[in-house]
């Protein structure tokens, strides 16, 4: 069954985020916006909490129901959550299209109900060396969030 679903993004930044998937075994679609930003690469998750009540301090770690240590979104070892990184131009402005697996938008893996978070800093990937490198990717504070929630279709 497809589905569509939106995040608005609030925070320090601002953007809109578009989730869908045709069919339930399908890689999920993420596309959209996010402007404000600093120039360069910026952490982008799924976070596993709908919880912005304090904030994006409220939404958790990254998703990541099947126990795994912080990855590269084309990695093996990775969260379900782990987008990587978006870029920001010099404007500021990152255009999102990723084409994501090990989510959906029902099911056992769904990310409905479930936070998106933009990051200060670069997403390490796992591969920094750094203590937070294989929780979070050391991708420093987090500028906005927002929950997302299913569209009409
Ligand atoms: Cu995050
Ligand atoms: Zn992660």
């Amino acid at each position: 069954m497809p589905f569509k679903a939106v995040c608005v993004l609030n925070g320090e930044v601002k953007g809109t985020i578009f989730f869908e998937q045709a069919i339930d075994s399908d890689p999920v679609k993420v596309t959209g916006t996010v402007t404000g930003l600093k120039p360069g690469d910026h952490g982008f998750h799924i976070h596993e909490f709908g919880d912005n009540t304090n904030g994006c301090m409220s939404t958790g770690a990254h998703f990541n129901p099947n126990g795994k240590t912080h990855g590269a979104p084309n990695a093996e070892e990775r969260h379900a959550g782990d987008m990587g990184n978006i870029v920001a131009d010099a404007s500021g402005e990152a255009k999102v299209d990723l084409t994501v697996s090990q989510i959906a938008l029902s099911g056992a893996m769904n990310v409905v109900g479930r936070s998106l978070v933009v990051h200060a800093d670069p997403d390490d990937l796992g591969l920094g060396g750094h203590e937070l490198s294989k929780t979070t990717g050391n991708a420093g504070a987090r500028l906005a969030c927002g929950v997302i929630g299913l569209c009409k279709m």
